[in-house]
């Protein structure tokens, strides 16, 4: 990809004042009318899309994804008993690892919708860090230099196609998280009929856990355990460091 024409390509939609879609490119300019096409297809009904295109001045290249490792469970209770698990290695206290899948189940935001961002969380004291506890704090600007490559290498990897609309977009995402130094990050999807989420931390990679809700419930998002002293340039690499992420 040239470095010097990028642009970042951002859509986020919403239903009933609630957010339902999201997705990020960084692309050149020839194939923005494509993917403004893609993105403005992709959530499957909204009253409002607001998709925005911004020139990037320079792009930092990271070599490599997250590892990916994936468990299926029985039962969401073990499967979640698993998340606080991974969470707690990762240097989480078990009753924020519990409070944070209490936060996604019943909606992170103040009036229990949906987020459009991520919530904060500091991992010791489970304080909400965001200063817009409403929207939370949208990591942008991360792609794949080359997205067709990274699908093919999922399939070979024996990746089902089924997870390839959602897989690639959360784990670009979650490594540009971890890069920015957020300590770990939960997430499911509030796709009602996706059900699988993950933990993500720099000690254990992306770890992808099925199920995390039941099928049909529409809540879920992000929670970033963040400590406190590092939240300003966190904040500020997730919102404002273009990175494009070279392989898996
Ligand atoms: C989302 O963006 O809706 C969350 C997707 C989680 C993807 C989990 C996976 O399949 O790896």
């Amino acid at each position: 990809m040239n470095s010097k024409e990028l642009y970042s390509v951002r859509m986020r939609a919403s239903f009933l004042g609630q957010h339902i879609s999201g997705a990020e490119r960084i692309l050149q300019k020839e194939d923005i009318p494509k993917v403004l096409l893609e993105l403005y297809k992709r959530p499957p009904k909204f009253d409002e899309l607001v998709l925005t295109i911004e020139k990037l001045s320079s792009v930092k290249v990271i070599e490599k994804a997250l590892s990916i490792y994936s468990y299926d469970f029985k039962s969401l209770e073990d499967a979640r008993k698993f998340a606080i698990e991974l969470l707690e290695k990762s240097g989480v206290s078990q009753s924020c690892a519990k409070f944070a899948i209490e936060l996604l189940s019943r909606g992170a935001s103040p009036d229990f919708k949906n987020m459009r961002g991520a919530a904060l969380i500091d991992p010791q004291s489970c304080e909400r860090l965001e200063k817009d506890p409403f929207r939370g704090v949208r990591t942008v600007k991360v792609d794949w230099l080359s997205r067709s490559e990274i699908k093919k290498t999922l399939l070979k990897r024996s990746i089902k196609r089924e997870y390839l609309k959602r897989l690639p977009d959360a784990l670009a995402l979650a490594t540009k998280n971890i890069h920015c130094g957020v300590l770990a990050e939960l997430c499911w999807s509030d796709d009602p009929e996706y059900e699988t989420g993950y933990v993500a931390s720099p000690l254990l990679g992306y770890v992808r856990i099925k199920p995390m809700k039941q099928k049909g419930d529409p809540k879920g998002g992000r929670v970033y355990f963040v400590s406190k002293e590092k939240l300003e340039d966190i904040i500020s690499c997730l919102e404002k460091l273009p990175i494009l992420i070279k392989s898996l």
